[in-house]
This record gives structure tokens, sequence and C-alpha cells, in this order.
């Protein structure tokens, strides 16, 4: 009986090469899905290996009805062992089915991909613990730890104590800027018991500075609306008190650059101060990236994510921290002022991002 193994990249083209090399009579012993050879054999589908046999002169012995009994018998035995085979193949591959029993890192690969985390991330994180255990011989387990351990350093998050700082909060549109602006003056007035000064520039939406001007009341914290850098410069002055001084910005269009020049202009007279790029989560991945590239002249120098409430998948914030290389600060999750806030911190942004921490 003649033996071999054929490969292809699916079962119609390894079925022709049997066909073309041992022709029609050929018997199948065995298929399975086999990965391709080297690292990228992980990312590359995998192939298919079919084991044929032929047996020798099967066809004449088998037409001529003149065989001798114990060799019939010798042909039966057979069919029945390769019947058997067959069924153990067919039930095999009906396992390989199952995306569970595929690779373990092929499955957090996917697991990646479906939190949003950019491609060419989930690629280099998967190749890394790759690499670093070459036999794939991991449990999901290890591999989820293995994982976490990867995306924890490639995080960074701030934390800030009161101390004498002074607060901006600049980015899109409906963001919640001044929400969250709103959260963290009560955090700090109420429960660290900071004395805090509010400002706000956003003089451009109507009922903006009646909104910040509502929170003040309610946590009784003084409160300057500015039309000029100059009067931001004598705002902050007068407020050279206090421990922190929070300043609110209009939400701009990243895609207008006049209005983010205009937002730069404010904020030249407050050389040191923490610029917080607010995102919400809610935005396309390509888009944050945009807002990020766009807001650059504001000087920016950390990240705050809201709105966490209205989604399940955080890969962005991964894909945002690695392409700003910036810490993230807060997180918030609701419209509540002031208990919908959190402070990141690295293993809350882990489980987020693989999807385990909501
Ligand atoms: N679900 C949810 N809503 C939020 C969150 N933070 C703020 N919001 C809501 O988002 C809306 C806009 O919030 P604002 O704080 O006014 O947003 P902003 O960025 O200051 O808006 P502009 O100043 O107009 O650019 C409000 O309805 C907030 O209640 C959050 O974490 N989750
Ligand atoms: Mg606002």
């Amino acid at each position: 009986m003649k033996i071999k193994k054929y490969t292809g990249a699916d079962m119609r083209e390894v079925m022709a090469l049997i066909k073309k090399e041992m022709g029609s009579e050929a018997i199948i012993l065995e298929t399975r899905k086999v990965r391709q050879k080297g690292i990228l054999g992980f990312f590359l589908p995998r192939l298919i290996e079919v084991t044929a046999a032929k047996e020798e002169n099967f066809q004449q012995n088998f037409w001529a009805g003149h065989l001798e009994t114990a060799h019939s018998k010798k042909i039966e035995s057979d069919i029945k062992e390769l019947k058997t085979m067959m069924e153990n193949v067919m039930s095999r591959q009906d396992k390989s089915q199952d995306p569970h029993k595929g690779g373990v890192l092929e499955h957090i690969h996917r697991r990646l991909l479906d939190n949003e985390i950019d491609r060419e991330i989930a690629c280099q994180l998967i190749e890394e613990i790759g690499r670093d255990f070459p036999d794939n011989e991991l449990t999901e387990s290890q591999v989820n730890s293995l994982i976490q351990d990867k995306i924890g350093r490639r995080l960074k998050v701030i934390k800030f104590n009161g101390q004498r700082n002074i607060f901006c909060f600049v980015g899109p549109t409906g963001v919640g800027k001044t929400t969250t602006l709103a959260k963290l003056a009560a955090h700090f007035a109420i429960f660290k018991e900071k004395r805090v000064g509010l400002i706000t520039i956003d003089t451009y939406r109507i009922g903006a500075v009646e909104q910040l001007k509502t929170y003040a009341q309610l946590m009784g914290l003084p409160i300057e609306v500015v039309m000029s850098p100059k009067e931001l410069s004598r705002a902050i002055e007068d407020m050279k008190d206090l421990d922190i001084i929070m300043i609110d910005t209009a939400g701009r269009n990243s895609k207008n650059h006049m209005q983010i020049g205009e937002i730069k202009g404010f904020l030249k007279v407050v050389p040191g101060a923490v610029i917080f790029l607010v995102l919400s989560v809610t935005t396309k991945c390509k888009d944050l990236i945009t807002i990020a590239d766009n807001f650059k002249p504001a000087d920016y120098n950390s990240l705050i994510f809201t709105k966490l409430d209205e989604t399940d998948t955080f890969g962005s914030i991964l894909n945002l921290t690695s392409y700003t290389s910036l810490p993230v600060s807060y997180l918030t999750i609701g419209q509540k002022v002031p208990e919908d806030l959190e402070i990141a911190t690295e293993e809350r942004l882990t489980s987020l991002i693989l999807g385990v921490g909501k």
C-alpha cells in the first residue's frame, strides 16, 4: 500500500492533488489542520494536511472477483480498519471547527481584536509571547497573565495629590469636559479638603458659563469668567492662594485649526499647567487618533477617558496611550457628579482593555 501526505490551502485543492497523483481510487486515511512553519505561522491560515493511501492494483483485484478467500478477507479487514480511521478523522475534524480548540495564542489574538485593540499592537503582543515561548504550550490563563503584564507595561498613569496645580480641560465638543471638571473639583474640594477655584474661558456656547457657575455655587467655590488670555492671567493671579485652579475650555472641532489655535493662545499664559485632553471612549478609534493629532498645539500632557459606561470595548485606551505615549489620569463612568469618576490605575486599565473589567 502506498501512503503519502498532501497539504494545501483547502480540501478541494488537496483532493485535486491526490486525485492527480493517486487516481480516484485513493483512500483518505487522515485529515487535519496544520500550522504553516515559522513564527508568522500563528497569523497565517492553517493548511489542510491529508494522508492518502492507495492499494497497488486495488482496482483489478476488487473487480476481478477471483480472489482467494484469504486475500479477500484481508481486504475486508483493511476496509474495516480504514472505515474506523475515517470515523476518527471525522470526529477530530468536528472538534477543530471549535475556535477554542485552536491555538491559545490565536484565540487570545482574536479577543484582542474583538476589543478593538489596533491590529498592529495586537500582533506585536502575540508575537512577543510567541517568541518567548516558541513551543506554544501555554495555557489560556498563562497567556492571559503574560498579556496583562505586557499591556500594563505599555500603559502609564499619573496621579495628582492636590498640591499647587493648575488643571486645564481641552477636547472635542460634548465629551464631558465640564462635567469631569466638576467631578474633580468636588473630589479635591470636598473629599481632599483642598482650596479649589474655577475659571472658564468657554463663553462660546450659550449656557456653558451657567453650567459651571451652577456647579461652583453648589460646592461654594470661587469662579471667574474670562474672555482673553490677559484676563486669564489676571484671574490666575487672583486665585494664587488656592491649592488648585481648574480651567474649562470650549469644546472644539479638532479639524478647525483656528479654534485650536485660540485655545493655544489662552494656554500660553499658564505655563507648567496640567493639560488634560478629554476623550470619550465611544469615539471611533481612527477619529481619536485624528483628535489627538489636531489638539497637539494645545500641548496636552495627560489623557482623561470619559463615558466608559456607554461601551463595552476599550481597546482604544491602549491604542491612544501607545500612540501619544502619555499617561492616563482619570476615567469617568457616568453622568453623576461627583461620584462617576475613577482615578486611573494600570490594573483597572488593563482589565478594561482586555474586556474583563466593566
Ligand atoms: N454617560 C456618560 N455621560 C457623560 C459622562 N461624562 C459626561 N457625560 C454627559 O455628556 C454630556 C456633555 O457633558 P459636558 O460636560 O457638558 O461636555 P463638554 O465636553 O463640557 O461639552 P462642551 O463644553 O459643549 O464641549 C452631558 O450630558 C454629561 O452629563 C460619562 O462619563 N458618561
Ligand atoms: Mg463644557
